[in-house]
């Protein structure tokens, strides 16, 4: 295979990864927090321009699809209550388009009424998955603490977590997992385990896109984005190498900027690293700018990413030593068109593995200074 024809396939094997579709429907009573929770899944702040209106608003009677603000092939679509429509649950699903979503998601801010099991056991019916989270769960909590002498945390989320359960038994729905979300502190509780659940019912592709879109709440979920990343770094290796012509002063080889320049601005705005994601981390977090950009050691963290800036990192990377692969060289069998590219191939490997390495513990850094600084208040 020639080298072109090689990136041609890798092209496409990448873009398919890029366009799969994952629609989430987001259902439950009305005032029961849904546009609250589609807006903190895309990791939008209620008051963002973009953000799904929240609070006192006129209840909409059909799907809103709001797409993922970075992933626009993840869309969570804000569905109207049953109990907010004359349709039965059959009726309602239908009304709603129910196949075009991979799952559903049931929400309530109390109990779950009686349409909300009878919604979720007509999803069953269609073979459709969905996941119950009862939302809230920093008012209940709150609540409690000003109300119980021996307040306990671990024990009053048990305690929901209990009740939530039977009240689903006593309305049919047995063995039902219930997930405890705030959509204000989605670091805390439940969140991080509906990630965990969903992606062992998805398809490969899906669960890609869905570990992408997946907001960065905790080590766990940035960590997953770190091997999506890493999983694909031989696939840019080449395309950046392979057929690279263009010589950069300073480097000892040629490497395809364009590739590199998307790909780094990816990883960016992936890790929550970019400009425009930091600047918003800080005014919601009441964290000054300088203070989370201590918190970065990489270069690339936070930065404009242009021309210049990665061929200042890459010959950076390069004079810090890349010396002893040399010998390594011999071993990549790589032939015919891809001779020129020997040299560009081991270099970029190491170098990406070692850029992740990096904006993953700035990510990690990061979102500790925001999750503390969240739990303080
Ligand atoms: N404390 C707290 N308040 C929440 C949470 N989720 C939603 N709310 C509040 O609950 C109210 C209703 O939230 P919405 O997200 O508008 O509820 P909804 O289900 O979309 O309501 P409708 O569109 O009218 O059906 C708002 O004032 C939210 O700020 C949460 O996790 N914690
Ligand atoms: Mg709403």
């Amino acid at each position: 295979m020639t080298a072109k024809a090689m990136t041609e396939k890798i092209k496409k094997y990448l873009e398919e990864y890029q366009n799969v579709k994952l629609d989430i429907a987001i259902t439950g009573e009305s005032g029961s927090g849904k546009s609250t929770f589609v807006n903190a899944f895309r990791g939008i702040d209620n008051r963002d321009d973009r953000a799904a209106p929240t609070g006192v608003v006129e209840t909409t009677m059909k799907p809103e699809p709001y797409p993922h603000p970075i992933y626009p092939n993840v869309t969570i679509w804000d569905l109207p209550g049953v109990g907010t429509t004359t349709f039965s649950a059959d009726q309602y699903l239908e009304h709603v388009e129910f196949k075009k979503y991979d799952f559903f998601i049931v929400v309530s801010g109390d109990r779950f009424s009686e349409n909300d099991v009878m919604l979720a056991q007509e999803i069953k019916r269609m073979d459709k998955k969905f996941y119950f989270v009862r939302s809230k769960i920093d008012d209940n909590l709150r609540a409690e603490k000003k109300s119980q002498r021996n307040y306990n945390e671990k024990n009053t989320l048990q305690q929901i977590r209990g009740y939530c359960i039977q009240e689903l038994e006593k309305q049919g729905l047995a063995s039902s997992q219930v997930f405890l979300v705030s959509s204000f502190h989605l670091h805390l509780y439940d969140f991080s385990t509906i990630q965990d659940t969903m992606e062992e019912e998805l398809s490969s592709l899906k669960k890609y896109a869905l570990t992408l879109a997946f907001p960065n709440i905790n080590q766990s979920s940035i960590s997953k984005k770190k091997e999506v990343f890493r999983s694909q770094i031989i696939y840019y290796v080449i395309l950046s190498a392979a057929v690279a012509v263009v010589p950069i002063p300073g480097l000892s080889f040629c490497v395809d900027l364009v590739v590199l320049d998307g790909l780094f601005k990816s990883y960016l705005i992936g890790f929550g690293l970019d400009v425009v994601t930091l600047n918003k981390l800080s005014t919601i977090s009441n964290i000054p700018l300088e203070d989370l950009m201590a918190e970065c050691k990489c270069t690339l963290s936070g930065q404009e990413i242009t021309a210049t800036l990665v061929v200042k990192f890459l010959t950076s990377f390069e004079r810090m030593g890349m010396t002893t692969a040399e010998e390594d060289y011999s071993m990549i069998s790589i032939l015919g068109d891809w001779i020129a590219a020997r040299r560009s191939f081991v270099f970029l490997k190491e170098f990406l593995n070692s850029l992740l390495d990096g904006l993953f513990d700035d990510a990690i850094n990061v979102q500790k200074k925001v999750g503390i600084s969240k739990e303080e208040q």
